[in-house]
């Protein structure tokens, strides 16, 4: 007798039928989320080896939790980057300025001055303090979370601003999607709404500079989700068969728009552990511990530096706020989730941590807050200056035929005086 296709009693067997397995996040709206089962181990016991420790030689690195400040804000144990108080409190002004920042971008799509915006809240030491442990002209493939890197560097506000209102000031002639910057100056390549697009090219960027001698690393990010993509395997086994000079940042902050982590894999194994079968060096960290992501920073770029090759770095984290403007995570995750999450806030915690140490207190902190309240709003002010969304002083329309070919193709320059004469015609 034939056995009918799918019934499990193949060839007289009585095998039970095939099931996949679908990932569901344990907390849905309603639900209390509770992190009691979550491992976190304490502050100060992950072991530091030498940089030029071989890949295989620290596994459990990937799977445990390398944390600097405790519970009171104490900085202990190998990790301790041990930064002056002015550092500290660098590190600390820019994860500051950078909320700021969103937050006035974030009220700015509200009121309808740009179309889109997408904040990095609880998650600002991921990017602020890995770009102090890089030098300044280290090269940076950020996704679309790492507007810190641009404001650890200093760079101007005003010019972030422009881009976000693609104004008459936006060096990127509103070609780009708002907030996804591109600044060669500060050594920030071009954001791509693309995902993980920004991995392979880390790469080929970091072999770039050692096949020409330079000494400048490349250190890339990408969500955990992204590392779904097929771009995030490819740049590991270039970056690790050639011993690329380059640092991967995985920001594992639970959540791929409305996707929990276990869709990209989560529920089987940690990210960071994804560097072992490529026998990359990987390191897991708190993400919302400033001192961990420097510390860990600082030693894969001592890795890169040496010739040691590549680190992966996952950072453990949680986006606090929605995906962007468009995303409303009440519709998907537990409302306490955010509140509730066991590794703090990052600004807070380093804050605390200053004060332990008596370098740092309340007023200090209210005054900072102030100070870049009153910076942010005065870039405001001035990059509205040059327009804001739909208000007339946007780039010329002829701009958008320009900058692809070096000479314009006569298609393209048909097609661009249609345009001019139509919008004559209509008197714009
Ligand atoms: C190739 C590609 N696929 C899908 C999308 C749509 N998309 C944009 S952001 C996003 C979620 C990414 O989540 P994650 O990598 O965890 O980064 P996070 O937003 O959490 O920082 C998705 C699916 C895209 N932009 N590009
Ligand atoms: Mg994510």
């Amino acid at each position: 007798m034939t056995a009918e296709v799918g019934s499990g009693a193949r060839e007289g067997r009585n095998l039970s039928p095939l099931e996949l397995h679908v990932p569901e996040p344990k907390f849905r709206p309603g639900d209390t989320a509770d992190y009691s089962d979550l491992f976190i181990p304490v502050a100060g016991v992950a072991v530091r080896p030498e940089a030029d420790a071989r890949p295989d030689s620290f596994h459990e690195l990937a799977y445990s939790l390398v944390r600097v400040l405790d519970d009171d804000g104490q900085a202990v144990g190998p990790w301790n980057p041990k930064l002056s108080p002015d550092r500290l409190r660098a590190i600390l002004r820019a994860m500051a300025l950078t909320r700021v920042f969103d937050e006035r971008m974030f009220r700015a799509q509200r009121q309808g001055k740009t179309s889109f915006y997408m904040k990095c809240l609880g998650e600002e030491a991921v990017a602020i303090a890995a770009t102090f442990a890089l030098e300044k002209d280290d090269m940076c493939f950020p996704s679309y979370r790492q507007q810190g890197i641009l404001i650890a560097r200093g760079w101007s506000l005003v010019d972030m601003m422009n881009q976000i209102y693609s104004n008459k000031g936006d060096r990127l002639q509103g070609k780009q999607l708002p907030i996804m910057y591109s600044v060669r100056d500060a050594s920030f390549f071009s954001i791509s709404g693309n995902l993980t697009t920004q991995y392979p090219q880390a790469v080929g960027w970091a072999m770039a500079s050692a096949s020409r001698g330079d000494t400048r690393i490349a250190a890339t990010w990408c969500g955990e989700g992204s590392t779904a993509e097929g771009d995030f395997h490819s740049a590991c086994t270039f970056a690790s068969v050639y011993r690329a000079p380059v640092i991967f940042n995985i920001v594992n902050n639970q959540w791929a728009i409305s996707s929990f982590s276990g869709f990209a894999g989560a529920e089987s194994t940690t990210f960071a552990a994804r560097a072992i079968g490529y026998g990359i060096a990987g390191l897991r960290v708190d993400g919302n511990d400033a001192l961990a992501v420097y510390a860990a920073t600082e030693w894969a770029a001592e890795r890169a530096r040496t010739n040691q090759g590549p680190t992966l770095i996952e950072h453990f984290t949680y986006r606090a706020e929605g995906h962007s403007t468009s995303d409303d995570p009440g519709q998907y995750r537990s409302a306490n989730e955010s509140a509730d999450w066991p590794l703090g806030d990052p600004i807070a915690r380093l804050k605390q941590h200053l004060i332990l140490l008596g370098e740092w207190d309340d007023a200090r902190h209210a005054a900072m807050d102030l100070e870049l309240a009153e910076l942010v709003k005065a870039s405001a002010k001035e990059a509205e200056k040059n327009g804001i969304l739909g208000h007339g002083l946007n780039q010329p329309f002829e701009t958008m035929f320009e900058g692809v070919f070096e000479d314009m193709p006569w298609h393209l320059k048909e097609q661009c005086q249609q345009m001019l004469d139509e919008q004559k015609a209509a008197g714009l």
